[in-house]
């Protein structure tokens, strides 16, 4: 299998984490979808990151699609999601706050980045702001249970993606996020970081 995209994504990032942490082979092509778009479109012309193609040169996107294939592949007991249909729904959760965490911080990026200061809009702005606000408020209700991860002794999907977003975001959008107000995910977000996959896949 190969992953391409950049680790600067967190799409792409938690693909990558998450196939390590489930022994599961692959080769990292780290193309931009920016700067090498060119190259990037002979392999998926959509030019999404992250694109995955499998052993059987099938291509695939979109991240949550792309760990629904890997959990097929991976190994009984690997799986990255909790057993019980309760846990199951709140990871799920868990997992679409951080997503959407991931996608308001993309959209103030591109909007900073990709459109000209004259036609930023700032009341949308402001909307994009207010939603990334929420989506970590919520998650940091969880992420202040979490012991030491959130469903317990082992790290799931919800805490793979909950670390690389807030990372990512820190990153990005450094006054998007209120981090005094976020230990509980500062906190999930340091010992993640510290994990063996986080550190083969860095935020780069
Ligand atoms: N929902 C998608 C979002 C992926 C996404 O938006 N990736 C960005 C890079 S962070 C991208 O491909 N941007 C280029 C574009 O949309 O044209 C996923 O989970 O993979």
């Amino acid at each position: 299998m190969k992953l391409i995209g950049m680790l600067d994504s967190p799409y792409v990032r938690r693909v990558a984490i998450s196939l390590a942490m489930q022994d599961l082979p692959f080769t990292h092509a780290p193309l931009s979808v920016f700067s090498n778009f060119d190259e990037f479109a002979k392999i998926n012309p959509v030019v999404k990151a992250p694109t995955l193609v499998t052993a059987e040169g099938t291509v695939l996107m979109d991240s949550g699609l792309i760990l629904e294939h890997a959990a097929l592949l991976a190994a009984p007991g690997r799986s990255l999601a909790p057993d019980s249909a309760e846990d199951h729904a709140r990871a799920q959760r868990i997992i679409g706050l951080a997503l959407a965490a991931c996608e308001k911080s993309v959209q103030i990026v591109y909007e900073h980045n990709l459109r000209p200061a004259e036609k930023q809009h700032a009341p949308w702005l402001d909307r994009v702001r207010g939603q990334l606000a929420a989506a970590y408020r919520l998650l940091e209700e969880e992420a202040a249970k979490a012991d030491p991860w959130l469903f317990g002794d082992s790290p799931l999907q919800a805490d793979i993606t909950s670390a690389v977003a807030f990372r990512f975001t820190r990153e990005m959008v450094p006054d998007g996020l209120d981090v005094p107000a976020l230990p509980g995910l500062a906190a999930l977000s340091a010992r993640a970081e510290a994990l063996e996959a986080f550190q083969a896949y860095p935020y780069a």
